[in-house]
């Protein structure tokens, strides 16, 4: 038997930094205002934060205006702190693109990226996620999203009666997704998600503080993780925010 020792998978790395730091928070690095002073405000929260957290997501706000290149403090920081850095592109195109986006994305560190399940396996998500997989990364599926329009889209009906949010909850089960998006904001879908998942998917939860939800009900439906941005990264006391919200 070899003793050569395999690196902790995406999941395994992010329960690490979760237990290490006594968190269950995802600080969500969203910043708007001036495009010049996204990355100091970024780099200034995130070093004031970083010792509440247990993972790091990083969207458009910083991705469009500086792109991957631009952000690398940001992902040195995430490095050096042990964070796990997610990718919220909420991948949604053809497999070619797909794979192109998640080949930069964890190239230039990121350790896991959302997807969107709805856009299907053959030619859409099915070599993402070994891709992914192949890379030590990991990936996310978009299960019901935070926004009140969510209704309109993840709650249809499919033929047969099933809702699709379930449907996309079987998809993350079956295909290997390492965790699901699931709204803080619908205990119900959470406590559900959980059943067909079961415990090894993880649940992220997102639409704390905002978008109306609260932290302590996303954790107490069965979510491992909360993913909160602006109630931190725009408040005058990051930190303070941040630990308060730590351990929801
Ligand atoms: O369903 C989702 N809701 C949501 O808010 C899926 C997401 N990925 N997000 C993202 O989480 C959103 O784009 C933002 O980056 C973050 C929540 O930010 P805030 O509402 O806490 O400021």
């Amino acid at each position: 038997m070899s003793s050569e020792k395999v690196a902790p998978g995406f999941r395994q790395r992010l329960l690490d930094a979760s237990r290490k730091r006594g968190s269950k928070l995802i600080l969500a690095l969203d910043f708007s205002g001036p495009y010049e002073e996204r990355l100091d405000n970024a780099l200034r929260v995130l070093n004031a934060t970083k010792e509440h957290l247990a993972a790091v997501k990083v969207n458009h706000h910083l991705l469009l205006p500086y792109g991957l290149h631009g952000i690398r403090g940001v992902i040195s920081v995430c490095k050096e702190e042990g964070l796990p850095l997610i990718a919220d592109l909420k991948i949604n195109d053809i497999e070619s693109t797909n794979l192109n986006i998640v080949d930069s994305l964890i190239d230039y560190g990121f350790d896991s990226v959302i997807a969107n399940p709805f856009i299907g396996r053959e030619e859409g998500l099915g070599r993402v996620i070994e891709r992914v997989h192949s890379k030590n990364g990991g990936i996310l599926f978009l299960v019901y999203m935070s926004h009140k329009g969510a209704e309109e889209g993840y709650s249809l009906r499919l033929e047969g009666g099933e809702r699709l949010y379930r449907v996309f909850a079987h998809r993350a089960r079956e295909w290997g997704a390492d965790g699901v998006i699931v709204s803080a904001k619908s205990s119900d879908k959470i406590a559900e998600t959980r059943q067909i998942v079961g415990e090894r998917c993880l649940i992220l939860s997102p639409g704390v503080g905002a978008q109306g939800g609260d932290a302590a009900l996303g954790i107490s439906a069965g979510a491992d993780f909360v993913l909160v941005g602006r109630s931190i990264t725009e408040s005058r006391d990051p930190a303070k925010i941040a630990a308060g919200l730590k351990s929801s």
